[in-house]
């Protein structure tokens, strides 16, 4: 029975709340009222329909129940899972793909705006890869990197290379294990093959070939989108940025760019800055032109150029709603369909970019590499020109700064300095009990639950608790807009020592770390925290865990499996799409007990799913307390440790002399 939500259950943002009002009070439907009406078949949500031949549907909802085929519960649910891993393994790493024939082209000259702008990450990844850098010019480094990289896609036998910068201990376990990736392609076309009528039958076997084509995404395509932007487009520092639907102007050409893959909104952002672009747009009464981005093509920008983001995964409707966006430019992935309709009630074009992508009514403007800057001026204009069609806005005032581009470089650089970069103090800090743990938080909005109210309720209690906090899409964004990544404003709401390490490096307590794709970062903080000594010598003793509060997108699911596949405890919000009825279906969640205590086993990380956010707090602090102890080190206590030896000093600075000398002598 569709049961309509009030607006504060739908988000916790007032700047979405506001929007969300005007769009009843014109009658319009958005992903908040459609989850609403949608009423999900309870059956495919546990998993249990297979709809893989024609024989079905086959829906189970009894002990004993099989397809007609004979497929088991068991086998039903671990196909639907495998197949929803290679989704999103597919997503990111032909994300990576493209990335890999752009690099070609730059160093091919064949492309039109871009060149090679971090020559130094160039160098870095050429000698990770064994390419020779030294008298090479940057143009033929990166020829032989992109070659490389192109060939791990197709690659039929061997090992993708990028699983070479795990630790040397977790690849001996992949070797045991026998998940190794081949090449991505193969994994992911394996796995559909695995999971069509008639094939692999054991649901522990098919869910090794998901760890295996998720870790063709992990270690594979998304480290080579990582690797490849940051050589393009620079590896980010921090920057000052702002998030939400504030940033949109009144008197400027709004134009918004969504979707995942930076080389197009790079060459936005090169476009927005030229004379001609600049003056057609005052020619059209503009004061000029307000770009800002959406999901996770606003973290590339935002984390490269300050680019500010209007909004994570639910505010791409919310910021047609404003009225104000002359144009949004999607390219591929979280884009919704119903933004054309949408976009329908204002003057709103929405540009589709991708070949891969077209939306039916949506305006196409097809880019390609080799013309980008005219293609990225073209579609400027187009935006420039429906300036003068705007009706009636309502920007809603709210929006925060931050500071956004802990890369894992910078990361690096700023614990330790241009001359000794490493993670010593991290793990320093880890080990005194000042931070207890760390927190990768991450993934997407999902309507069903109370937009950012999760992810924030999570980040804050576990601030609180001197764990340090990493985030990546649209997770990042969802603290960006409540004000937690900009340094000094956060502080108040940490722990103790965590609060101390902040102020001592001069970080914000929640690091923004880049896109989706950019979750191989924190693997490779990870490894190198490994590698550094004092808390094992893998990533499953790492006192850490990985959260997706509000997930919703089959590469949320990828990007867990390789997680747990190089060690991490993760944890998803939300339904399981496998979570059965075992209140009802008493066998109906071994797929789910493999997937935690099953994999735990053979790899050291799991995945489980835990709705209610005490219990996802609960159980990440136990996970965190386990693994301290497990090392050896001393059980967290936040009365031991408080300010920081500047803060300290100017408290003590500021009392009359008789009471400095008994704060400091007692
Ligand atoms: Fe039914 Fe088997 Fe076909 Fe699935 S594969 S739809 S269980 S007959
Ligand atoms: S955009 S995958 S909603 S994080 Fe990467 Fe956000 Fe999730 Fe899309």
């Amino acid at each position: 029975m569709a049961k309509k939500r009030e607006i504060t259950e739908y988000t916790i943002d007032p700047a979405a709340q506001k929007m969300i009002i005007r769009a009843e009070s014109m009658g319009i439907g958005t992903a908040f009222s459609r989850a609403d009406n949608m009423v999900p078949c309870n059956i495919g949500a546990a998993g249990m329909c297979c709809k893989q031949c024609g024989m079905g549907p086959c829906r189970l909802t009894k002990n004993g129940d099989v397809g007609v085929c004979g497929a088991s519960m068991d086998t039903i649910q671990a196909r639907n899972l495998t197949r929803s891993i290679a989704a999103g393994s597919a997503a990111h790493s032909d994300h990576g793909r493209d990335m890999a024939f752009t690099l070609k082209a730059v160093a091919n000259h064949e492309t039109e705006g871009y060149t090679i702008k971090d020559v130094a990450k160039l160098r870095q990844v050429a000698s990770l890869n064994n390419i020779k850098v030294e008298g090479r010019s940057p143009d033929e480094i990166a020829n032989e990197l992109a070659d490389l990289y192109i060939s791990q896609f197709g690659q039929q036998r061997g090992v993708l290379v990028p699983t070479k910068r795990a630790t040397k201990k977790r690849q001996e376990l992949w070797r045991q294990t026998g998940v190794l990736p081949r090449g991505v392609d193969r994994e992911v076309v394996e796995a559909l093959h695995r999971t069509h009528i008639g094939d692999d039958q054991d649901y522990a076997h098919i869910l090794d070939h998901a760890i295996r084509t998720s870790m063709a995404d992990g270690w594979g395509g998304s480290m080579i989108a990582t690797d490849i932007s940051d050589i393009l487009f620079g590896t980010p520092a921090p920057i000052l940025g702002q998030a939400n639907l504030g940033v949109l102007k009144t008197d400027m050409v709004n134009v918004v760019v969504h979707g995942h893959e930076p080389t197009l909104s790079e060459m936005i952002v090169a476009a927005t800055q030229d004379p001609e672009i600049i003056e057609y747009a005052h020619a059209a009464g503009a004061k000029g032109i307000q770009l800002s981005g959406i999901c996770c093509t606003a973290n590339e920008t935002l984390m490269r150029q300050g680019i500010p983001a209007a909004g994570n995964f639910l505010h791409q409707e919310l910021s047609i709603m404003t009225g104000a966006v002359e144009a949004m430019v999607v390219d591929v992935q979280c884009i919704m369909q119903a933004l054309v309709e949408l976009a329908s009630h204002f003057h709103t074009k929405i540009i589709t970019t991708s070949p891969k992508v077209k939306i039916t009514g949506a305006t196409h403007i097809e880019f390609d590499e080799h013309h980008a800057l005219t293609v990225a001026k073209n579609i400027l204009k187009v935006a420039i020109d429906n300036y003068k069609n705007r009706g009636e806005i309502q920007i809603p005032d709210d929006k925060e700064d931050l500071i956004p581009g802990f890369s894992h470089e910078y990361i690096n650089y700023m614990l330790g300095g241009s001359y000794r970069a490493s993670f010593r103090p991290l793990n320093d800090a880890i080990m005194s009990g000042r931070i207890r743990g760390v927190a990768a938080i991450v993934g997407c909005n999902n309507p069903r639950s109370k937009q950012d109210y999760l992810h924030v309720k999570v980040v804050r209690e576990l601030l609180k608790q001197d764990v340090l906090v990493v985030q990546t899409g649209c997770g990042a964004i969802a603290s960006a807009k409540l004000g937690l990544m900009l340094g000094e404003a956060g502080l108040d709401q940490v722990g103790p020592g965590l609060r101390e390490i902040c102020e001592t490096i001069g970080i914000p307590p929640v690091l923004h770390m880049g896109s989706c794709v950019d979750n191989t970062r924190i693997l490779t903080v990870l490894t190198q925290m490994a590698e550094e000594g004092g808390l094992g010598d893998d990533i499953d003793q790492i006192p850490a865990v990985g959260l997706a509060p509000e997930w919703m997108s089959e590469k949320a699911l990828a990007i867990a499996t390789y997680c747990v596949a190089s060690g991490a405890y993760v944890i998803f919000g939300g339904q399981s799409p496998i979570g059965g009825m075992p209140d009802r279906v008493k066998d109906s969640d071994h797929v789910l007990n493999y997937i935690s205590e099953g994999w735990e086993k053979q790899f050291g990380g799991k995945l489980e799913f835990i709705p209610d956010p005490e219990e996802m707090i609960k159980a990440s602090l136990a996970h965190i307390d386990k693994k301290r102890a497990a090392l050896g080190l001393p059980a967290w206590d936040p009365t031991k440790f408080g300010k920081s030896g500047d803060s300290r000093m100017l408290e003590l600075e500021a009392l009359p002399l008789e009471q400095r000398r008994e704060a400091i002598y007692g």
